[in-house]
């Protein structure tokens, strides 16, 4: 090759480098990386919030799952199979949720799911992939009923047999939440506001069976409906009782306004506590001043203190997403690799996914036990999580900081 012809080249490589990296090998946001020559492609699905007031709950949920599926392609851990990221906007919604899920469900090459976030989406979403005996694994979903029916207190029986998740339960978030209500910060009277949303009551539920057990009070228990702005009419209610402390069953972006207008415009004192459906980063910013001082359960220890997260988020950081991971990022990247782990063996001499692999992924799913970002990641006979560890943080300067990680004993 001539020398001017050769240089030519060499440059038009440089050039075009980046471009085909982007368009493939190198990080296609959708579709995960590497694998490039594996001809056969399974897929793993993702139904989260990627749109609406949830997105930044769900985005991260999306964006971890993708590492994962970018890890295992680049190490060639499934060999001869590429794993694409097949994810499906769920707004929150349950009946966008089911939608999602029978879309999957009719893509051959699904595997399993990670996903949801809300535990009123997963209600509809788990029958329907149960279906097509496609695993599901929520990083986020903390209602009870998921995993145990709705006699969970008296007589737990499992509803889905392919319903997983790494996410603890609420019957022992809400127990926790009370125990240091009344144990740490001496609080007696309690006002209750929640969303009525599977997750919401629940929470509520359980936070106020522990705290009457303790000896605490529930002076009043008053509902929102999500998508709410306005709450002077149920704080109106609750101001002349004098709570101690605002117990709210929801989400961050009602939670938030409910903080704000409760010591804005009501100047109330009492500091609201709530889930972790409260914790993310945007609520600082939503109720401004008034957050801190606000307190938040979440489930997990939290990843910036666990060594085991450690190259989890420098992987994170390293592979440039530019939203945040989130309060359940190392949740949904163990859940991916929970399904990951078990692909090959599963896929086995498999020409394509069928029926048979579906069913395989199910049954060893249930069987996984390995050291993820978020601790050990196994399930037990319901197919919820055995790691147990709860936070409670507190927001300070506008941010939710770690207080106190633990495990509620009942
Ligand atoms: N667990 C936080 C909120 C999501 C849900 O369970 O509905």
């Amino acid at each position: 090759m001539p020398g001017s012809t050769r240089r030519r080249w060499r440059g038009s490589v440089i050039v075009l480098l980046p471009l085909l990296l982007a368009a493939g090998c190198g990080g296609d946001e959708e579709e995960g990386t590497g694998g490039a020559q594996a001809t056969k492609v399974v897929k793993i699905g993702v139904i989260a919030p990627l749109s609406g007031d949830l997105t930044a709950t769900g985005t991260g949920i999306r964006n971890s799952v993708e590492l994962a599926i970018r890890q295992a392609n680049e190490k060639n851990k499934v060999p001869g199979w590429r794993i694409e990221l097949a994810a499906e906007d769920d707004a929150a919604k349950p009946d966008v949720g089911a939608a999602a899920a029978a879309k999957l469900s009719s893509d051959a090459a699904v595997v399993g799911v990670v996903g949801t976030y809300n535990s009123s989406v997963a209600l509809q979403t788990a029958p329907v992939l149960e279906r097509a005996n496609i695993v599901q694994i929520s990083p986020a979903n903390t209602n009870d009923t998921l995993t145990r029916g709705q006699n969970f207190k008296t007589s737990p029986t499992r509803p889905y047999k392919n319903y997983f998740r790494t996410a603890t339960l609420d019957s022992l978030q809400g127990g926790f939440a009370a125990d240091y209500a009344y144990n740490d910060l001496k609080v007696k009277n309690v006002a209750i506001i929640h969303d009525k949303k599977a997750y919401g009551q629940g929470l509520a539920d359980s936070f106020k069976g522990q705290f009457e057990k303790l000896g605490g009070k529930i002076i009043a228990t008053e509902t929102i409906n999500p998508g709410d702005k306005d709450f002077s009419a149920v704080l109106s209610k609750i101001k002349p009782l004098n709570p101690d402390m605002l117990f709210y069953g929801g989400e961050y972006p009602e939670a938030s306004l409910i903080s704000n207008q409760a010591k804005g415009p009501q100047a109330m004192k009492a500091p609201l506590m709530g889930g972790d459906g409260i914790v993310d980063a945007t609520y600082g910013k939503t109720a401004g001043a008034a957050a801190n001082g606000d307190y938040g359960t979440s489930v997990g220890a939290p990843p910036e203190k666990l060594d085991s997260a450690k190259q989890f988020l420098a992987d994170y950081k390293a592979a440039g997403f530019k939203d945040s991971y989130s309060a359940y990022g190392a949740l949904a990247y163990d859940a991916a690799n929970a399904i990951i782990n078990t692909l090959p063996t599963a896929l086995g001499s498999a020409t394509a996914v069928d029926d048979a692999v579906r069913r395989k992924v199910l049954d060893a799913v249930g069987k996984v036990n390995f050291g993820g970002a978020s601790g050990t990641v196994a399930f037990d006979q319901y197919g919820d999580t055995v790691t147990k560890a709860l936070t409670m943080y507190k927001v300070e300067a506008g941010v939710f900081n770690p207080i106190k990680t633990g495990e509620f004993k009942g």
